[in-house]
């Protein structure tokens, strides 16, 4: 039962006998608070896209110390950002198609304070950078060679990112140069992040080098707030994966949250956000996006368009790799 529902409920007739057992419940904001008839709140948690158990096992070791979540996502996804084997992330991403690899990350704090990196060569972990530029910039976003300076000013080490197995199927992918912007299963892996840390804050991350061979100077939803990622502290947290163009057209993960805040439970919320994009895309439905989400309580969700998108989550009852619904069901 919503808070201000039981409210409402307990003014008829038996609201001195009620309040006193909830205020007295949530009156110590240490301990895990209960809402009279509800499940307590479940953190600290971590979630994220796709079946990342290395990051999200690191996000749980920041968290399970007792670690903030800004720390835990920021250190989880930096663990795919350095995994050459990941070709949508960081280090060892697809390049574009003219051979460059360009990275997009964005982080978000539990104050609303943002920082992103949009089409950053040579930098390793571009969520750092994107830390950086909330933390020590009056800017949100930074892009392209301003990024990149600005990240070698803060101590960041110049990087080829572009591994002799991506090199090589950039190759091959010029013999033909077919550009098929079209993201399923097999080609794509960006990592989305958010964590609730023991004092109930919310934070996210994501980072990706966006599609394969994209046109040069294409920045995706990942380094976009509210698109690829949206963190608001009173609700909860959403963030993306899948083809950008269609995240950014319908602000995908700011929606998520705002459909949160409204009252939709997080798998609720990622369902809507696929409806809305499958509703502007009624003759073509072949692109892959999926959401996933946490709200307030700790409750988690995913919804994806194609078959196949699967979420981890991670707290004290353990951790999982879970399917997600999907708008196509075969
Ligand atoms: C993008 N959303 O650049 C990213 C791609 C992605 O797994 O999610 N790949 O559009």
């Amino acid at each position: 039962m919503q808070r201000r529902n039981f409210l409402k409920n307990s003014t008829k007739g038996t609201a001195g006998l009620l309040a006193t057992p909830l205020l007295a419940s949530c009156s110590d904001s240490k301990k895990e608070k209960t809402i009279a008839g509800e499940q307590p709140i479940l953190k600290p948690i971590v979630i994220c896209t796709w079946d990342f158990h290395n990051a999200s096992a690191k996000a749980w070791e920041v968290l399970e110390k007792g670690g903030n979540a800004l720390d835990a996502v920021e250190q989880g996804v930096m663990i795919e950002e350095a995994d050459t084997e990941n070709q949508t992330v960081g280090f060892g991403g697809r390049p574009d198609r003219d051979g460059k690899v360009t990275l997009d990350a964005c982080i978000m704090d539990k104050d609303g304070n943002c920082g992103a990196v949009l089409c950053m060569q040579n930098i390793a972990h571009p969520i750092s950078v994107a830390r950086k530029v909330m933390e020590e910039t009056p800017h949100v976003m930074l892009a392209g060679k301003g990024a990149e300076q600005f990240a070698y000013e803060q101590g960041f080490v110049k990087t080829n990112l572009l591994t002799e197995k991506s090199k090589k199927e950039w190759v091959e992918w010029q013999k033909t140069s077919q550009y098929e912007p079209i993201i399923n299963i097999e080609n794509h892996d960006t990592i989305g992040m958010l964590a609730i840390d023991a004092n109930g804050d919310i934070s996210g991350a994501c980072t990706t080098s966006g599609m394969a061979y994209k046109m040069s100077g294409r920045v995706g939803d990942s380094p976009i707030i509210g698109a690829g990622l949206f963190v608001d502290n009173e609700v909860g947290g959403a963030t993306a994966t899948g083809v950008g163009e269609e995240v950014v057209r319908t602000v995908g993960s700011f929606l998520i949250v705002e459909l949160m805040r409204q009252g939709k439970s997080p798998q609720e919320a990622c369902k809507e956000g696929v409806k809305r994009i499958i509703a502007k895309n009624k003759d073509k439905q072949d692109f892959q996006i999926g959401f996933i989400a946490i709200n307030k309580k700790g409750e988690t969700g995913g919804y994806c368009i194609q078959p196949g998108f699967t979420y981890r989550t991670y707290s004290k009852e353990g951790h999982a790799n879970n399917p997600s619904d999907s708008f196509i069901k075969t």
